[in-house]
């Protein structure tokens, strides 16, 4: 770890964090060439699908598939989040939000911290864009501030269109119209606190909207294995002084998929 690392935070960009709750305009995590080899593997993932499946269900597969594990474990990304969790943080959340050209697929106003049965709140979410991300194909947008301002009671969502299974509640004190719009190269990333509040619309253009979540949390972060009884962490920084969470083992094959017993989006932190 170099200290002209580009991807170590400066202060400035440590401070917009903690008053905003995000980041973007970061450097690239992949090179266009090394993006475009990392997609073209993703159908080797898919096709591990099983009938009835979609992209969503890709969760935590970074234990068992190294073409996961490896993205998640990458220096450059680890420097990021070190900026804003410290020195000794774990892995322990993947889940790809894949929106094909012309989907319908949204997602309702959300805090992640509202889904995870985690505490204290001390989590990060990078989004890795494998494809170009902006407003016409149904990038991300935050509210600015908005992780401050404490938990929203969120309620469930009917839609058949949602990705998520609740959003914030309605007449939900907040608006929209200070949202910051994400856009992303593909190969670069955003970061944003487990506690903004964040969604994202349809995806009518022509053009796929992939991205790749990847949640990282302070060693200090306990989860509460009787809700979600598959949470495993990877340590990434530091020493895990706390011990709180069981550790995983890193995968040995490419592409494997685990065989525990899927639990629900809310069990499994999804957000
Ligand atoms: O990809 C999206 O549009 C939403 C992602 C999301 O909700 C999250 O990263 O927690």
């Amino acid at each position: 770890m170099s200290d002209t690392s580009p991807h170590h935070l400066s202060a400035a960009q440590k401070e917009f964090y903690q008053e905003n709750g995000y980041l973007l305009d970061l450097p690239p995590i992949y090179s266009p060439a090394e993006m475009a080899a990392i997609r073209d593997d993703l159908p080797q993932l898919l096709a591990l699908l099983e009938p009835g499946e979609s992209s969503k269900d890709i969760r935590e597969w970074h234990e068992t598939s190294a073409y996961l594990y490896d993205i998640c474990m990458n220096p450059r990304i680890h420097d990021l989040v070190e900026g804003v969790l410290g020195p000794n943080f774990y892995c322990w959340a993947s889940n790809f939000f894949i929106k094909d050209a012309h989907s319908a697929s949204t997602v309702g106003w959300h805090q992640d911290a509202y889904y995870w049965p985690m505490t204290p709140h001390n989590s990060v979410t990078v989004w890795l864009a494998f494809d170009d991300v902006d407003e016409v194909n149904g990038g991300m947008k935050l509210i600015p501030g908005s992780h401050r301002g404490g938990l929203v009671k969120h309620q469930r969502n009917e839609s058949t269109d949602s990705v998520l299974s609740l959003q914030l509640e309605d007449g939900s004190d907040f608006s929209s119209d200070s949202a910051v719009q994400f856009r992303l190269q593909a190969g670069q990333c955003s970061l944003h606190d487990d506690r903004a509040i964040h969604g994202s619309p349809a995806n009518p253009s022509d053009r796929r909207r992939a991205g790749l979540t990847i949640r990282y949390s302070g060693t200090n972060v306990k989860n509460d294995l009787s809700v979600n009884p598959n949470f495993k962490t990877y340590l990434c920084r530091g020493v895990d002084e706390f011990k709180h969470n069981p550790a995983g083992t890193p995968p040995t094959a490419r592409f494997a998929r685990p065989d525990f017993k899927p639990v629900s989006n809310e069990e499994a932190g999804q957000g």
